[in-house]
């Protein structure tokens, strides 16, 4: 088992200059191929042309990695077994050397590791629906809680429960700021029904409001605690959250009904959507993932320049 650094990001952090860490979750488990490897290039390409070096994070045969190679990205777009790790699965992909896409919590915490502050994202994992029965609450929000990096998203997928996501990002201090917007996004749509719980305009406003939430850390110790940025899908790529939600709500049956559980949970209701409506959901994801890392990319380049 190894923690590889790429060398262009390792410069890049030694010389404090710009780095964005991208998610493999996506890539293996979230799009079809060859989108998916289309999408997972054409990412990289955004964050260089906004000035800042991309680390797409994974795991490959059991090696941590922060920035991959063009052959290791195609591994992960194409191998059919290739695991989803949140944070508790990455040292068993190390231990069977097996290859692994990080979900949003697992990228933080290499990020953080590698010593990256800013991360771009589809959507977080969150509280699902019927969590009263379930419990089932990802492990993205308790990782937001502890670990100093910034994740850009589009919001919460309605498949979870986005009002109770909300609240325990709350209980967890989870600063949730929505880009240029009041309301908080819903991945698909511009409008979940929930007021954003703070606002900011510029990536300047943002890189500040970071360095001040790490400033809270205790005096000697490490920073702590992640912050969620919600960006919303733009406009024209937008789906109104009505046309999907019948969907949904027959994904969450058919779940049910297979005794879909535990990390299965998000993947299968994930390809349902996907599957149902197929094109439309595919291409507003790449759309509101490339605007994510558009942002994510201004938003490390005004941190790296404070
Ligand atoms: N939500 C999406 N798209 C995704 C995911 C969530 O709209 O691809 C993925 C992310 O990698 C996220 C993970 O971190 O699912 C959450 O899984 P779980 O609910 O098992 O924690
Ligand atoms: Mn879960």
């Amino acid at each position: 088992m190894a923690f590889e650094i790429a060398t262009e990001v390792q410069d890049a952090l030694a010389e404090s200059r710009p780095v964005v860490a991208l998610e493999s979750t996506i890539i293996a488990h979230g799009m079809p191929h060859p989108q998916n490897l289309e999408t997972a290039q054409a990412l990289e390409q955004i964050i260089r042309d906004h000035g800042a070096v991309p680390a797409t994070i994974a795991v490959i045969a059991g090696d941590y990695k922060v920035g991959l190679s063009a052959a290791e990205l195609f591994v992960l777009a194409t191998e059919k077994d290739v695991m989803k790790l949140s944070v508790r699965d990455l040292p068993l992909a190390a231990a069977k050397r097996l290859h692994g896409a990080t979900t949003v919590a697992a990228t933080m915490r290499l990020a953080a590791r590698a010593g990256i502050r800013v991360f771009a994202t589809g959507g977080i994992g969150g509280v699902h629906r019927g969590v009263e029965t379930t419990l089932d609450v990802s492990a993205d929000l308790t990782e937001l809680a502890e670990t100093p990096v910034a994740v850009v998203s589009a919001g919460a997928k309605s498949i979870l429960d986005i009002g109770r996501t909300l609240e325990m990002l709350e209980t967890l201090s989870v600063p949730v700021i929505a880009y240029k917007t009041d309301r908080f996004p819903a991945f698909y749509s511009r409008e979940s029904g929930f007021a954003a719980p703070m606002r900011l305009d510029t990536p300047l406003e943002i890189a500040t409001f970071l360095k001040a939430r790490w400033e809270l850390s205790p005096p000697g110790q490490p920073k702590r605690g992640g912050v969620s940025i919600a960006n919303p899908i733009p406009a024209g790529d937008e789906i109104p959250a009505a046309k999907i939600e019948g969907t949904i709500r027959a994904a969450l049956e058919e779940a049910a009904k297979q005794g879909i559980a535990g990390k299965e949970t998000t993947p299968f209701l994930l390809k349902r959507v996907n599957e149902v409506t197929a094109g439309a959901s595919l291409k507003a994801n790449i759309a509101l993932v490339k605007n994510n890392a558009r942002l994510a990319a201004e938003i490390a380049v005004a941190l790296a320049e404070r």
